[in-house]
């Protein structure tokens, strides 16, 4: 099968890590570009490394047609192994010589997108991980760093648009209608960050001076006609250059820098040296086509790969072990860009509530699953498995931390550090948290260092158990945390964490009280950070009057989960007064979990009071707050999701869960009735759209006002919402008020949604990103009496759909596998059914996306019966077929391990 790798399912392990026998020094690729069969001329100055013992080169390869194989200019024998191509008689001693190789492969037929691959018409690559080696023959592994020639012919008609990474050096025409482009980068990277591009593009320019005066220029293609939306990339891209000179004095290294958008991408854009390649649906964004969220990923996205340019490119991982050297950090800086941007106190916080959302839903239970990993892993069998929320998203949270212990200026000396001790080396984590301990060796990081770098080394969510205890005689409060983690696969015990707890104790009345230890000669403020290191631990705070309230984990100071069984009235207090809006929107949070927790638990059929009046008036005043900015609001009204109501759980009912979370809608929908019709007028109009926090903070919660009366009406008949937000619809100045709209009446059923939706087929049926939200919006909507699995395979069906375009098929599939519970376990097990179905169908020519979808039942031995039984069925059938890509059978055999 094509699609398969050559070589069998064999585990990959971090201990097992020796340096290259052979280095690469420069490499000279020339590129016949042709979709059937492009030629590709690789001459490398090769050398033994003095480090390594001395042994046979053995260069990594995959469908490739190998024609031949010269050292210093003669033929030379080789052999092939498993896939790579194995040259034992080469020159003895430490010169350099001359390897050149010549191959072909076939982009047109690469229909997993790694590699060389053609999509409508244009050459793109995919290396990272190890696509490059689906190129040409090569050391295809971070740490041999190569400075690139590039040499790239192609028809000019077809192609008149020839890029790759550095600069343009020549270009020129050829004889048949054909020309060529001639780029040198002059910066040394590992092989996963080459990139190139051919076709009929067209691009936006920018020209900016650095502060230090250099000029650069900026460019960003994409197929003509898109233009138009990339203004916005290009601003956030300008924004991201000035904050990384700004915050972290670091600058662009290059003179030329572009940007290439792709429809066909597995993930969501890729870093390559001074050539980045994105996901057309992180670089486009009108405001006629995006949604808010569409325009602050952009940004975050052009953010995150920019950013990539110091950590990853200058510096770069030592092994794919190390990946979360560069994308926890990265992650890290991009939230801290966003946060940045957003400006004031509430919108960062806001921010932060939603990132720490994306961590909590996704992933804790990874953490707590069969695929759970450390944030820097022991072992993969395919290394594409691990580009997950534990590497990018903890790795984030474990970075933040280490700011947390060193303060904010003293990361920005440890990010100095890192970069004068290892640009341009390939390392591993433990030298980045060495850098940043060796540059504050006053802190809590530098004194703890062993004991922090658990974060790195042990998988699973720590939980952190809090109670207080007041004493009226002595005036104290001694609050006790206890941590604890449970087993991981291979990690049966684990050691103690260090975990910042930032905190704050209120009085009745909602005031901060001073934080005094016992032993401190003056109180430290109203707030700080305790940090923990053992099992268990007591602090004793000193002049404290009355029994106070707690506010711990300020900000989420720590990837855990924090079990407080503190009482209602402390919720509702730090829901109305705490100074950390994190720490408002969490109590909400949990006042509405405890809640959904005690129905989905209680016997006989779920009820419709779900909430008591203290918790809906508490989220009226929310509502009604003069003070509190939309954004916020329209967090705290927001009900927690059915992923992390169920992961509270040690048994899931799926259908209950969802039946619960519904009745909690609804009676939202009409105690808050006339609240929701206050909010929708007060917050409709924004003018001319901009994307910026306060304006779509608005959007964000008239659209939530919007669906709650579209929600009532249903149960009540009354057409009136229905027949305005159909209006709405209709008269949208915005993607965001129109879609919002379209959402409200498909997401209430109402009879509406259906000549909503053909009339947005039939205005968007062009523009491809928007038909993926058409599709994702119907695969998502709450299921009623089953309705959706039906309607996904119709939407199948449709002329629109296609299967091997990543961004549709998980716009239709994996909304549905991933993002619709109450649609998805059904008791006739037929969502699995069709999830088993469409695993097999993808992995046949897209292992990546295949096995992501494979990740929708990771979470079955959670399930009551019979969705357990079920689910392990269709695990099994899908672990059974022949022929299997490596993705896909390590998550399910971790699945059913
Ligand atoms: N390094 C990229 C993510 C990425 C990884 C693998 C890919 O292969 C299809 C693509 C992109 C990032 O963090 O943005
Ligand atoms: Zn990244």
């Amino acid at each position: 099968m094509s699609s398969m790798r050559e070589g069998t399912h064999t585990v990959i392990r971090r201990e097992d890590y020796a340096p290259p026998a052979y280095l690469i020094d420069t490499v000279d690729l020339t590129f016949d570009l042709d979709p059937a069969k492009t030629r590709v001329l690789n001459r490398m100055r090769v050398r033994r490394n003095p480090e390594a013992p001395v042994q046979p080169l053995r260069l990594d390869g995959e469908e490739l047609n190998l024609a031949r194989v010269l050292v210093n200019g003669a033929g030379t024998s080789f052999k092939m192994d498993g896939g790579q191509l194995v040259l034992e008689s080469l020159p003895d001693g430490a010169d350099p010589f001359e390897l050149e190789i010549f191959s072909t492969c076939a982009p047109a037929k690469n229909t997993q997108l790694m590699g060389l691959y053609v999509s409508q018409g244009t050459f793109f690559t995919q290396c990272e991980a190890e696509g490059f080696r689906r190129i040409t023959y090569f050391l295809d592994r971070p740490d041999v760093m190569a400075t690139y020639t590039v040499t790239l012919r192609a028809d000019k008609r077809q192609y008149p648009v020839l890029l790759s990474n550095g600069n343009l050096v020549e270009s020129g025409d050829l004889e048949a209608g054909r020309h060529y482009a001639k780029w040198v980068d002059p910066h040394r990277k590992p092989c996963y960050l080459f990139a190139l591009v051919a076709g009929n593009l067209v691009h936006r320019e920018q020209k900016i001076i650095s502060r230090s005066g250099t000029e650069h220029t900026l460019q960003i293609y994409v197929r003509r006609g898109d233009l138009d939306k990339t203004e916005h990339a290009m601003n956030a891209l300008m924004a991201s250059i000035a904050w990384d000179e700004t915050r972290f004095g670091l600058p662009l290294d290059l003179e030329r820098f572009m940007i290439v958008a792709t429809s066909d991408f597995n993930m969501g854009a890729m870093e390559n040296k001074g050539l980045n390649i994105f996901n057309t649906k992180y670089v486009l964004a009108s405001p006629a086509t995006a949604t808010d969220t569409d325009f602050a990923n952009v940004e975050s996205v052009v953010a995150h790969e920019y950013f990539h340019n110091w950590t990853g490119n200058r510096v770069t991982c030592r092994d794919w072990f190390q990946l979360s050297l560069k994308e926890g950090l990265t992650v890290f800086r991009d939230q801290e860009f966003s946060m940045d941007m957003a400006g004031s106190p509430s919108a960062r916080a806001v921010k932060r509530i939603e990132d720490v959302r994306v961590l909590r839903t996704a992933q804790f239970p990874e953490d707590a699953g069969p695929m759970a990993h450390p944030v820097r892993p022991d072992q993969y069998v395919e290394i594409n498995n691990f580009y997950t929320v534990t590497v990018y998203e903890k790795g984030a949270e474990v970075v933040r931390m280490m700011q947390t212990l060193v303060g904010r200026e003293g990361f920005a000396r440890g990010l100095k550090r890192y970069f004068e001790r290892h640009d341009g080396q390939a390392v591993t984590c433990d030298d980045f948290a060495q850098a940043m301990a060796d540059a504050n060796p006053d802190s809590e990081l530098a004194r703890l260092l062993a004991e922090f770098k658990r974060w790195y080394s042990q998988a699973g969510t720590p939980r952190v158990h809090a109670s207080g205890q007041h004493d009226a005689a002595t005036r104290t409060y001694t609050l006790t945390l206890s941590q604890s983690c449970p087993p991981t696969p291979g990690q049966p015990v684990k050691e103690p964490f260090v975990i910042p707890v930032t905190m704050g104790l209120l009085g009745a009345d909602g005031r901060e009280l001073p934080l005094q230890l016992e032993g401190e000669a003056q109180h430290a403020g109203t707030h700080r950070t305790l940090v923990l290191t053992q099992p268990s631990q007591r602090f004793t705070f000193v002049g404290i009057e009355q029994p106070p309230v707690p506010s711990l984990l300020r900000g989420f100071s720590a990837p855990v989960i924090l079990e407080q069984d503190d009482s209602d009235a402390n919720l509702l207090t730090l829901l109305a007064h705490d100074s950390d809006p994190f720490n408002r929107w969490e109590a909400a949070q949990r006042l509405t979990l405890r809640r959904a927790l005690a129905a989905v638990r209680a016997p006989g059929p779920v009820q419709a009071d779900v909430l008591d009046t203290a918790c809906l008036d508490a989220l009226r005043s929310v509502l009604r707050h003069p003070e509190l900015d939309a954004a916020f609001k329209e967090l705290v009204l927001t009900l927690p999701s059915e992923t992390y109501i169920a992961e509270q759980l040690d048994e899931v009912e799926p259908q209950r869960i969802h039946a619960v979370r519904e009745a909690m809608r609804s009676q939202l929908a009409h105690a808050l009735h006339e609240d929701w019709v206050w909010a929708y007028e007060q917050h409709k109009d924004t003018g001319a759209y901009r994307p910026d926090p306060v304006n779509a903070g608005r959007r964000a919660l008239a659209g939530l006002a919007l669906y709650m009366l579209c929600l009532a009406a249903r149960d009540n008949g009354n057409p009136v919402w229905p027949g305005k937000t159909y209006q709405r619809f209709k008269d949208a100045g915005n993607m965001t008020d129109r879609f919002q709209a379209l959402q409200a009446l498909v997401g209430s059923g109402h009879a509406l949604a259906q000549e909503a939706l053909q009339r947005f087929h039939a205005q968007f049926q062009h523009d491809d990103l928007v038909l993926d939200k058409w599709f994702a919006l119907q695969a998502g909507q709450p299921d009623r009496g089953g309705h959706v699995l039906p309607l996904v395979k119709q939407l199948m069906q449709h002329p629109d759909f296609h299967l091997r375009n990543p961004n549709r098929a998980r716009s239709v599939i994996s909304t549905y596998c991933h993002s619709n519970p109450g649609a998805f376990h059904r008791s006739d097990a037929a969502g699995y059914v069709f999830w088993s179905e469409r695993v097999i169908e993808i992995d046949a020519f897209n292992p990546q996306v295949a096995a992501r979808l494979a990740r929708a039942l990771d979470r079955w031995k959670k399930l009551a019966e019979p969705y357990r039984s079920a689910a392990r069925e269709a695990i099994a059938r899908v672990a059974a077929h022949e022929p299997l890509s490596n993705d896909v059978r390590e998550v399910v055999t971790r699945a059913l391990a």
